[in-house]
C-alpha cells in the first residue's frame, strides 16, 4: 500500500463531499502538472487556455516576455479537477509542487464546493459518478465493483 499523504479532512466551509480544484497556472508547467496528477491516480482533468491578470495588473517586474499579449493580459492555463474531499489536499500539494517557480505569476488555486457529480453515460450520481476505474480510489481500495 502506498502511503496516503495529506488525507487531511480540512474543515472547508461550506462542507461538501466533492470539491473542484481550479488552478490558474503557467502554460509551460501544465504538462508537468497533469502528468504528475495522472501518476497519483487523478482522472478527469479539464484544461482551458485563458488570459488574465492578478495583483500585478498583468506586469511582472522581471520581464515583459512572450507570456504577455498586446493588451497586458497574461496567457495562463486553467486546470479544473473535481475530486472527493479526502483527495483535495493531495491534489493541491501536487499542483504546488509541480507548478511553483517562486516567481511572480505562478498563479492561484481556488477550491469550490461541488453539489453533485453526474455521469452522462449512466446517469450515476455522487461517489459512483466521481470515481473512475484506474483512478486514485482504485489504488487504495478494492471495491470489487466497476464504476467506469
Ligand atoms: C499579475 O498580474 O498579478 C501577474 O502576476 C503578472 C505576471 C505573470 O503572470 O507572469
Amino acid at each position: 500500500f502506498p502511503i496516503i499523504r495529506a488525507q487531511i479532512s480540512q474543515d472547508y466551509i461550506p462542507d461538501s463531499k466533492f470539491y473542484k480544484v481550479e488552478a490558474i497556472l503557467r502554460p509551460w508547467r501544465i504538462q508537468q502538472v497533469s502528468s504528475a496528477l495522472l501518476k497519483m491516480g487523478i482522472r478527469g482533468v479539464t484544461i482551458s487556455d485563458v488570459r488574465g491578470f492578478g495583483a500585478q495588473g498583468g506586469s511582472a517586474e522581471r520581464q515583459a516576455g512572450s507570456e504577455f499579449s498586446e493588451d497586458n493580459f497574461v496567457a495562463k492555463v486553467k486546470i479544473e479537477i473535481v475530486v472527493s474531499k479526502d483527495q483535495v489536499e493531495a491534489v493541491i500539494e501536487k499542483i504546488i509542487d509541480e507548478a511553483r517557480t517562486g516567481e511572480i505569476g505562478d498563479g492561484k488555486i481556488f477550491l469550490i464546493p461541488v453539489s453533485d457529480v453526474i455521469r452522462v453515460r449512466t446517469g450515476e450520481r455522487g461517489e459512483k459518478a466521481e470515481r473512475m476505474t484506474g483512478g486514485r480510489s482504485d489504488m487504495f481500495f478494492s471495491t470489487g465493483s466497476s464504476t467506469a
